[in-house]
């Protein structure tokens, strides 16, 4: 497609003739076997690149390996400086690689901009914090002891990512890992493989300049039998995971099993309580955008709106107002606000869904479907739809990757709207939107939102990375990007020194010889 400067933005991240897929760095090996990226955006194939072997997979462990052993002895706030350099190149390359994201993912061009600004600014803060991987100093029992702990690094981290997020998951981890002194091993979704391909390039091209080893960033493709090369691997303490509930239960027993570490980010099921003290405006607007935007495939977006009834009424007349307004179509057309679902399995869980809702008693008031005819040619357009239903349908309980939002009516006080809020097997994101400042404290309370993430007059989605990012229950519980998310990337030490001439023992015990 020549449509939207997309050519252009190939060229600009060297992703002409992409033929490749494994990569130590600046070395790409050969392979044979080919994995095709289509665009949801129009049908067209953007690029092949090649599927990892076991054999790869052994080399890109040595090649990580070996320069970790280099990369951890580092000064923190020297490797602090190779991020920031990484951060200053997706400055330089925010559109063109915002232009990817959005064709290859299929997120509207504004979001891929936003991804990527996401990437520099996990970049700024894990350069501050390179010179901040503080631990404590503790008082010893002991006269003339001292204690303290230290973050050491960890070793080869592991990430898989999902489509949704093709960049910037990956940043949040590398970020930080980097800093910690890990090196990186990344399997992208085999949806959004070119996007895998052009952040690695970014990479190795700044490891190079600065004369650093292969392997501090590798990158190998595939679908989940070359995410377990990782996931049984001893050698990979940490694997990062970012996908659906079902896939995370596998990993985690999978590195389980080997008592490695592992960091979830999985399902959400979000919710936004409308207590009849909410700004209508507000309300809409976040509510609106968390359904819609990235076309209903965020972890975070909004999946629920849990409303009172004596505003019920008025709420649903102004979403459903709202919906009519939406502009379905080219994601890089930035008339539009809505682009395509990945593809057409994606569209067929949409259908079922849709299906389902009536099926189980539910009520479409904004129909949906799937759109064609000139412009909707890759099959992957859908209208988001909204449906009246009740918290306890089974598809309700159910993340359904799609645009379908849920309209759940509540009556009483607000530990009502709480209590169906947290009726679910996720817990990722949650909002409430009151002027009422008895419901917004009660809400984040001890027995409030059972969430990860719990926000006042804000919608579901959209979080900040100077957070910690992430959630309870089914979600998986890690938490990434900001606060202290870096402390997993890296293993602590505790330390007593004694520097007298007697040795006391801990715990007052005698020992005498
Ligand atoms: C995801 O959907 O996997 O809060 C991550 C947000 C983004 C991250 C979403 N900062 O919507």
């Amino acid at each position: 497609s020549t449509s939207f400067g997309i050519d252009k933005a190939l060229e600009q991240l060297e992703l002409k003739d992409i033929n490749y897929g494994t990569s130590t760095g600046s070395n790409w090996m050969p392979g044979t076997d080919q994995l095709s990226s289509y665009s949801p955006v129009d049908g067209e194939l953007i690029g092949k690149v090649t599927t990892t072997t076991k054999e790869e997979y052994e080399q890109v462990m040595k090649a990580a390996t070996d320069a970790f052993t280099s990369w951890r002895v580092m000064p923190a706030p020297k490797r602090g400086e190779i991020v920031r350099q990484f951060g200053e190149e997706l400055r330089r390359l925010k559109e063109p690689l915002g232009k990817l994201v959005s064709y290859e993912m299929g997120k509207s061009y504004q979001e891929g901009l936003g991804e990527v600004q996401e990437m520099i600014d996990i970049c700024d803060f894990a350069v501050g914090l390179s010179r901040q991987l503080h631990g404590l100093t503790m008082h010893s029992e002991r006269e003339g002891h001292r204690m303290y702990e230290q973050y050491h690094p960890l070793g080869v981290v592991g990430i898989i990512s999902a489509f949704n997020f093709p960049v910037a998951v990956w940043s949040w981890n590398t970020a930080l890992a980097w800093i910690c002194g890990d090196v990186t091993v990344w399997k992208p979704s085999e949806k959004t493989p070119l996007c895998g391909v052009a952040c690695q390039k970014i990479a190795a091209r700044v490891f190079a300049e600065n004369g650093l080893p292969e392997g501090i960033s590798c990158l190998i493709n595939g679908d989940y039998r070359v995410g377990e090369f990782m996931t049984k691997d001893k050698r990979v303490p940490l694997v990062s995971a970012t996908g659906s509930t079902r896939m995370g239960k596998i990993v985690a027993a999978t590195v389980a099993e080997r008592l490695g570490r592992s960091l979830l980010e999985l399902g959400g099921n979000n919710a936004i309580i409308v207590t009849p003290d909410a700004d209508i405006k507000m309300t809409i607007i976040g509510a609106v955008f968390g359904a819609v935007g990235t076309c209903g495939q965020r972890c975070t977006s909004t999946r629920r709106l849990i409303i009172h009834e004596d505003i019920y009424d008025q709420v649903k007349k102004a979403v459903v107002d709202a919906y009519g307004q939406l502009r379905i179509g080219n994601p890089l057309d930035q008339n539009n606000h809505v682009g395509p679902l990945i593809d057409t399995d994606a569209v067929a869980m949409y259908n079922q869904a849709l299906s389902k809702v009536v099926e189980e008693g539910g009520k479409l008031v904004v129909e949906g479907g799937v759109l064609q005819g000139q412009g909707y040619e890759s099959g992957c357009y859908v209208k988001p739809a909204i449906a009246e239903a009740s918290n306890s349908f089974e598809i309700v309980q159910h993340e359904t990757f799609a645009p379908v939002l849920y309209l759940i009516k509540y009556s009483g006080d607000v530990t009502n709207a709480i209590d169906i809020q947290n009726g679910v097997v996720q817990g990722l994101s949650s909002a409430i939107m009151t002027n009422n400042l008895r419901e917004a404290e009660r809400f984040l309370s001890h027995a409030g939102s059972d969430c990860g993430i719990a926000n006042v007059n804000i919608g579901t989605s959209g979080a900040e990375i100077g957070g910690a990012f992430g959630g309870e229950k089914e979600t998986g519980g890690g938490r990434e990007s900001g606060s202290d998310a870096w402390k997993i990337y890296m293993r602590r030490q505790t330390n007593t020194i004694n520097y007298t001439t007697d040795l006391p023992l801990a715990q007052g015990i005698k020992f005498d010889l």
